[in-house]
């Protein structure tokens, strides 16, 4: 029997204990461990439209999307089609190529503080350039992130970070040199006034604030009304630049992101996920000044082999292309609120105590009656019940994140039909908590 024949046979616990063998944690990245909610991690074997199939041959409808780029649901065909064509001519050349052009003009016409954009391969490799970019820009050395957000790995994020820092419990991370972690400093989410203390306190030393102006991190958590732009007019004040991290929301909330759909615009924005159509991927942009600082055009050095990759370049056209149709953006965020208001009314009907956050197609029902605004009121939430209720939901074939802090999202490829089936499953799983 072949190697791969074999692997098609095994289940999603045989795999899982020869991974934790092989990989820390069984898992090239922790979420996905299931540690936030006990248990062993689907192996899957493939995705179609908005639905997953395990190697245990069970089928999910799936609310991670991969962490949020399947925004047009898995195994597109158009997309499929585009980076077939692309497979053909060969997967990466180490020299420009026409595709990153245009790619470059998709990104720049559709986000609207965007003058000019470097693509890189994950938005942890797009936030931490971004970073030495504000340091650059500014001279200036101290950064100022806030608590429950995450932006990747870098060393300088790692402080009071959300995703599976949070999901963990892990203390800041060993391996982070103090005098990187000095220079971080951390606020809470949506309170200008601890801002603009730090502000006064730092002012002069803060090259910028980072902030993912929709939080997806720590579960969804919007922004109050009026927040960002005092985030926006305070950085201003002080000198600092402001870092938009629109990994999650860039091309899902609106075309233009956050910052179109709240019209603030920061100095610098970084990308992912959704610009890579699936395809590992990342970007920075800023006004033409900024990025003229980025070398070889300024000093400021970031590089990378297989940056502009033209598979990804050509999975992300190809959605980007499907997202210029701006009713999309409607269609996804009507799917939300069926979908959240029908949860909603299977917790009341259940009597859970559950908070729901969903801004368009992210979303994240808290467990915790009280409202969910920033990392203090995100871990009040009951994550052992968290956990009850995910597994049931699983049992019910509904894949959720497997953590309490991290978003749901939804794709164009939720018909009603499958929002429906999602929320009668959670009113079975909330009767078993
Ligand atoms: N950091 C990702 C969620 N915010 C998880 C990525 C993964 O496990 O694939």
């Amino acid at each position: 029997m072949s190697a791969t024949h074999q692997e098609q046979q095994a289940s999603s616990e045989e795999l899982f204990t020869r991974a934790v063998e092989l990989m820390p944690g069984g898992v090239n990245s922790p979420v996905r461990a299931f540690r936030g909610v006990g248990g062993t991690p689907r192996f899957i074997a493939s995705a179609r439209g908005a639905t997953l199939t395990d190697v245990d041959g069970r089928t999910y409808i799936d609310y991670v999307g991969s962490w949020g780029p399947m925004i047009l649901g898995h195994a597109d065909e158009q997309v499929l089609d585009a980076i077939r064509g692309a497979l053909s001519r060969g997967t990466s050349y180490g020299a420009p190529t026409a595709l990153e052009i245009e790619m470059a003009e998709e990104i720049i016409e559709a986000v609207p503080s965007i003058e000019m954009v470097r693509m890189v391969n994950s938005g942890t490799e797009a936030t931490m350039s971004a970073l030495r970019l504000a340091r650059g820009v500014t001279g200036r050395s101290k950064i100022v992130k806030f608590e429950g957000c995450y932006h990747g790995h870098g060393d300088s994020f790692l402080v009071k970070a959300g995703s599976g820092v949070a999901t963990l419990g892990l203390p800041d991370s060993p391996g982070v040199p103090a005098s990187v972690a000095r220079d971080t400093i951390t606020a809470p989410f949506n309170d200008a006034g601890a801002l603009a203390e730090v502000f006064d306190e730092h002012g002069a030393d803060i090259a910028a604030v980072i902030i993912e102006p929709v939080v997806g991190n720590m579960g969804c958590v919007p922004p109050r009304e009026g927040y960002l732009q005092s985030v926006r007019d305070l950085t201003r004040r002080h000198g600092a630049l402001l870092i938009f991290d629109e990994v999650m929301t860039g091309f899902r909330l609106a075309r233009g992101g956050a910052q179109e759909l709240y019209d603030v615009m920061p100095d610098i924005t970084t990308l992912g996920k959704i610009i890579g159509g699936g395809l590992p991927v990342g970007a920075y942009g800023a006004s033409r000044e900024i990025m003229n600082m980025v070398a070889p055009a300024g000093p400021v050095y970031q590089a990378g082999t297989l940056s502009g990759n033209p598979l990804a370049m050509t999975a992300g056209l190809a959605t980007l292309r499907r997202l210029r149709d701006r009713a999309v953006y409607e269609g996804l965020d009507g799917a939300g609120r069926r979908l959240c208001e029908g949860m909603n009314d299977a917790a009341r009907e259940a009597g859970v105590p559950t908070h729901t956050n969903r801004v368009g197609s992210m979303f994240t029902m808290f467990f915790t009656e009280a409202p969910v605004t920033d990392w203090t009121s995100a871990a009040r939430s009951d994550r052992e019940r968290f956990g009850k209720f995910f597994h049931a939901m699983l049992a019910e074939g509904v894949y959720l994140a497997p953590s309490q802090f991290e978003a749901g999202f939804i794709g164009t490829a939720h018909t009603d039909e499958l929002l429906d089936r999602t929320i009668e499953a959670a009113r079975k799983a909330f009767r078993t908590l």
